[in-house]
């Protein structure tokens, strides 16, 4: 049987492939492991049957036999641990790896989920003007850091990685922001993530949600 992966019937992104489930279906897209999709409406994340998936009511979730996982991470480093081609072999390699999954997930997504919601949720506020170029520097701190150490290499850390996956789909939430204008290696970066065929299956396969929802 194949695993299921949880997914939002009507994504808020309009098939831009922002949503977490996205880097879980890349994932899978890249070991070659066929999945299925299971769309949830809001109103079903909230319910009994899915928090018993996900205790916070959220997508993505992923089933697997008696498993059943949350967080996008966690999900992603099983299937990386369980397939070839998304870690190193080598311990050491493998590590690393999983040290660029950490920071993704941990130091670079965090201030840039700040910024895009506070553009959404708080532009009718008080404090908009004063709080988002502070929460734009934030996230242009960390992409100073980050395009200094990417440096004009193709991945973060040798061969493409589960590192590399996560922190691609964590930068394209700026896609709409401006920001990464001032970044072009980071630019060449996400194209590259983007260009590989796994990326490509995985968000047509999204998009086609959208596209058959409306
Ligand atoms: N840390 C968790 C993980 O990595 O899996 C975070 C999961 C999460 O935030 N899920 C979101 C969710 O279920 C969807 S991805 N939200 C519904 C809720 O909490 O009630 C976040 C997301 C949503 C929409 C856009 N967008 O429209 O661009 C982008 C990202």
């Amino acid at each position: 049987m194949n695993p299921i992966l949880t997914a939002f019937a009507r994504s808020p992104d309009r098939g831009r492939g922002l949503a977490r489930d996205m880097r879980v279906r890349w994932a899978l897209e890249e070991v070659g492991q066929p999945y299925d999709v299971q769309l949830v409406s809001f109103a079903e994340m909230k319910q009994p049957e899915h928090r018993s998936r996900h205790p916070f009511g959220q997508i993505p979730t992923y089933q697997e036999g008696d498993l059943t996982l949350f967080e996008s991470g966690a999900i992603i480093l099983h299937i990386a641990e369980r397939h070839p081609g998304l870690l190193p072999t080598e311990a050491n390699a493998r590590a690393r790896a999983i040290t660029w999954m950490f920071a993704a997930l941990n130091t670079v997504e965090p201030p840039i989920v700040e910024f895009g919601l506070a553009s959404i949720l708080e532009r009718d506020k008080s404090w908009y003007e004063t709080r988002q170029p502070m929460l734009e520097s934030r996230v242009r701190v960390r992409l100073d850091e980050l395009a200094l150490r990417l440096g004009d290499a193709e991945w973060l850390d040798g061969a493409f990685s589960a590192g590399d996956l996560l922190m691609v789909t964590v930068l394209r939430r700026l896609d709409a922001s401006g920001v990464l204008q001032s970044y072009p290696s980071l630019c060449a970066y996400i194209k590259r993530g983007e260009a590989r065929p796994a990326y490509q299956r995985a968000f047509a396969d999204q998009l086609a949600v959208f596209t058959n929802a409306v």
